[in-house]
């Protein structure tokens, strides 16, 4: 087969391709749940390797060729129980999504009741959302934060563990910037005879550099993403007790999925293996030093952080004293080369699609090297794009300055 380059092939994709590469470049990417993968994890993910099914686990395959994936399959296993001292681990899930659907096919049955997060304070579209699978399925209690402090209230998820008695607690979430207190959840669960999963999607990374308490040794099941903090391709992670192994890799596959994403498996193995150099834990805290940063700064310049600050990678910016919605200060902010999420905040009045926050995260500009003088700056021009007088001479002027703080900070992988 003659080899032509992408280029050559189809210019189209090879020209949005190139556009993107240049996009990501040129923005400063504050999407907390976004990061920029490696050299070597971008190699893996788009090696020959692409080609094989390999439906089945190592050693136990419904097609032949499969050495080589046995290999790199049983390396990824290895080395996510390593990393996360776990008994046992199921790298094939696609995705988080479909992580915690296999670990709720193990754990629960139809119309179960389940107590998860609620989405509008921080829990995840699997915890329960009406619109998700886990909202139409099983019968989920949200639980949210308090309304003084905007953190989760132990004693009041307890109350309702003992009112509802789920079958199942569902501990973490996608925008909640405090700790997470596993080993409290796990106490909560034991008291009502429930098992509890925890879903570290985005703080993978942060648990694997022990800069957060792991949930593995409290949960009987942890899923995880291994795209955001943990800088791994795009793909789910299932971690849980050994009893439960031989359940959750059946529901993954053949309960839930056909053919393993091989490529990306490989990539996973090398995601693993980068996570357990001492340099991830120095990314790791850079990752926590800079949220901090942007949070004080932001905080200085008057703005109002939702629980008063963060302990992980994530703010979450109320915009309500501002007078503007979520929407317009995300929209307003990416014109300027700043990409953020609008986000709902605890008892917001304002619909998904408009919201009264935005969520910012520090994983992705940390891998580019900004530290927290950056932050300093990045806070500055944040606060100068959502002041009311801001118009698009403002944003010009931002993105001109954004442009330039990128061009000192190439990304590895587009460099
Ligand atoms: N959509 C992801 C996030 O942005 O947090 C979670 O799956």
């Amino acid at each position: 087969m003659k080899a032509f380059s992408l280029a050559q092939r189809d210019s189209k994709i090879a020209r949005i391709l190139s556009l993107e590469a240049e996009r990501q470049a040129s923005t400063i990417n504050l999407i907390a749940s976004e990061n920029h993968a490696s050299p070597a994890v971008l190699e893996a993910q788009s090696s020959l390797i692409i080609d094989k099914y390999a439906e089945g686990y190592p050693g136990r395959r419904y097609y032949s060729g499969c050495v080589h994936v046995d290999e790199i399959e049983n390396l990824a296993i290895a080395r996510a129980k390593e990393l996360f001292k776990a008994e046992h681990a199921n790298v094939q899930a696609h995705s988080g999504s479909q992580a915690n659907m296999a670990a709720y096919s193990v754990l629960l049955k139809h119309g179960d009741t389940v107590m998860g997060m609620g989405l509008s304070h921080g829990g995840h579209l699997t915890h329960g959302s009406e619109v998700n699978f886990s909202g139409k399925w099983y019968h989920f209690i949200p639980y949210g934060v308090d309304p003084k402090t905007e953190m989760l209230n132990y004693d009041e998820i307890e109350r309702l563990a003992l009112k509802h008695k789920p079958r199942l607690i569902v501990a973490g979430a996608s925008s909640y910037s405090r700790i997470i207190d596993f080993e409290r959840f796990r106490h909560i669960a034991d008291r009502v005879s429930a098992r509890l999963l925890a879903d570290i999607a985005h703080i993978a990374g942060i648990v694997a550099a022990g800069l957060h308490p792991s949930s593995v040794s409290y949960a009987q099941v942890s899923t995880a993403t291994t795209q955001k903090t943990l800088r791994g391709p795009r793909g789910g992670l299932v971690l849980c007790e050994k009893e439960l192994a031989p359940a959750i890799d059946a529901a993954v596959f053949p309960g839930m999925q056909g053919g393993p994403a091989v490529h990306t498996i490989a990539a996973k193995a090398v995601c693993f293996f980068e996570a357990m150099q001492p340099e991830f834990v120095r990314y790791q805290k850079s990752v926590l030093e800079n949220a901090r940063a942007l949070a004080s700064e932001l905080q200085r310049h008057g703005m109002r952080i939702v629980s008063g600050g963060t302990d992980n990678h994530i703010i979450l910016v109320d915009l309500s004293r501002l007078g503007i919605t979520g929407k317009d200060a995300d929209e307003a902010l990416e014109a300027a080369g700043i990409t953020v999420n609008r986000n709902a905040i605890p008892f917001d009045p304002k619909p998904p699609r408009i919201t009264s926050g935005i969520r910012l995260g520090t994983p992705a500009v940390t891998t580019r090297g900004f530290g927290p003088e950056e932050m300093k700056r990045i806070a500055s021009l944040i606060v100068s794009v959502l002041s009311p007088s801001a118009d698009k001479l403002v944003q010009e002027q931002v993105h001109r300055e954004v442009r330039e703080m990128c061009r000192q900070f190439p990304i590895a992988g587009l460099a």
